[in-house]
């Protein structure tokens, strides 16, 4: 029995959140424009120790609430390869010192710990979607923002040492790395179903087009995610034209810092829950879904900009919590502690329960470290649909239990520092830190030799 599943569980098909463990490079080097966190938080110094316990923490709390929970490893950081790819050379000690001379933003990008959103690694189709009937992965090209633009590689070596086996999986490369097919994985795709393991609707929500320059885009903020982009994704999934559904995101939102559509809406099984501002054209949205779905009874959520303005949804990143589905049924709402800092949200999160919809409850976690970059509880975590055949297939070593809850968190105790700012970046002494606790996390997950240290 894998992980945390009882005995009496009738379930056969789950909701795995894949968390991003947090790197031993985590920091603050404001290198995402539009993501207003990340800006305000510039240069401030990091905990990455806190940073990784606190996700360790939010895996803990899941896994205790009787969901499936998985852990995704982080990246190799520094990524040593870019840097000598861009023209610095010697040892390593004398290429981090050359880039913290002439460019400290290139040098923290390379250290940037930003796969631990692994809302951003990948979309997936689970195999109830796909013509093939495996389950299809895309990790995502990340093309927006160079330091993330560095991860897809390893993160689908990663995904393919997770889920190994050909006959259920089936990982693809990123798309093109330009702008045209700009693509940030399952921050913009939700899936509504009746079941996780009966056919479902897959949301792609995009923020511009790139090649039909008629349709709206920002003006201020750019829109990472393109409708090619998700066609394109679509498309190799083999999503037929009822298992797929092409959303516009409201521009005017993405101006005012919503980067992506896990900050304004958050969709699971038969329950889509949203701000009024989220999308162009929500009552033609409601409509396609319904009609999309007609033997499904959908919940649609609607958070009107009089009980939660928008500035107060991306504060306490209010839609970017975890809607999942208990055991017994009913869901849980999981949210950042900055919802309960908000009134404006708090408010609303007090009557949610008694709405009368499928969400009973709504639990606070602390995730500050993430937040502070612009990423919350749903950010953290990658849904991976999986039936009972596919989760035995499954590397069970990246499932989380309290064995390797412990296991991790001493391994956290052991590796990482507590304090981080940009002018720790030229120390050799980090990346021979970072590789070593890397080197033991791959031992500990069973993932072989993904890291380009290793090879
Ligand atoms: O891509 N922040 C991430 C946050 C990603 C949040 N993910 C989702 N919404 N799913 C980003 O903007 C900040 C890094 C820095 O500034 O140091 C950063 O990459």
């Amino acid at each position: 029995m894998a992980s945390n599943i009882k005995e009496t569980d009738t379930r056969t098909s789950y909701e795995v959140n894949f968390d991003g463990l947090v790197g031993p490079t985590h920091n603050y080097a404001g290198l995402s424009y539009g993501n207003v966190a990340s800006q305000q938080h510039a240069h401030a110094h990091s905990n990455p120790k806190q940073a990784a316990k606190q996700g360790l923490q939010k895996m803990q709390t899941l896994s205790e609430l009787g969901l499936m929970q998985g852990v995704l490893a982080p990246q190799e950081r520094p990524d040593m390869a870019t840097l000598r790819q861009l023209g610095f050379s010697g040892n390593d000690a004398q290429v981090l010192e050359k880039a913290y001379r002439e460019s400290p933003a290139l040098l923290a990008a390379c250290y940037s710990a930003s796969s631990m959103w692994t809302a951003n690694a990948a979309t997936v189709s689970p195999s109830a979607d796909t013509v093939d009937g495996r389950v299809h992965f895309t990790p995502a090209n990340l093309v927006n923002k160079f330091h993330r633009s560095i991860e897809h590689q390893v993160t689908g070596r990663i995904l393919s040492r997770v889920f190994p086996d050909t006959a259920y999986f089936c990982h693809h490369s990123a798309l093109p790395a330009n702008e045209a097919w700009g693509d940030e994985g399952a921050a913009n795709h939700t899936r509504l179903c009746a079941d996780y393991g009966t056919p479902g609707l897959e949301l792609f929500v995009y923020g511009r087009s790139a090649f039909d320059t008629r349709l709206p885009a920002p003006k201020h903020y750019p829109a990472r995610q393109t409708l090619e982009a998700s066609r394109a994704v679509a498309r190799r999934h083999g999503l037929n034209e009822q298992r797929a559904l092409f959303i516009a995101q409201n521009p005017a939102v993405i101006d005012q810092g919503v980067f992506h559509n896990d900050v304004i809406a958050v969709g699971n099984q038969n329950v889509l829950f949203y701000h009024q501002s989220a999308f162009l054209d929500t009552p033609v949205i409601v409509q396609r879904i319904r009609q999309a779905m007609p033997n499904t009874s959908l919940y649609f959520i609607e958070v009107s900009q009089e009980q939660v303005p928008v500035c107060d949804a991306i504060r306490s990143y209010l839609f970017n919590t975890q809607l999942v589905t208990l055991p017994l049924g009913h869901m849980a709402l999981i949210a950042p502690l900055e919802c309960a800092e908000v009134s404006s949200v708090k408010a609303y999160l007090d009557t949610l329960p008694y709405l009368n919809t499928p969400i009973k409850e709504v639990h606070y976690i602390d995730v500050k470290q993430s937040m502070q970059n612009g990423g919350g509880p749903a950010c953290l975590r990658l849904r991976v649909a999986l039936n009972n055949t596919e989760l035995a297939a499954t590397n069970s070593a990246c499932l989380m239990n309290k064995t390797l809850f412990h296991r991790l968190n001493g391994w956290v105790e052991q590796h990482y520092r507590d304090r981080l700012n940009i002018n720790d970046l030229r120390d050799p002494a980090l990346l021979q830190e970072s590789h070593a606790a890397l080197d033991e996390l791959t031992q500990i997950l069973q993932l072989g030799a993904v890291y380009p240290f290793q090879r």
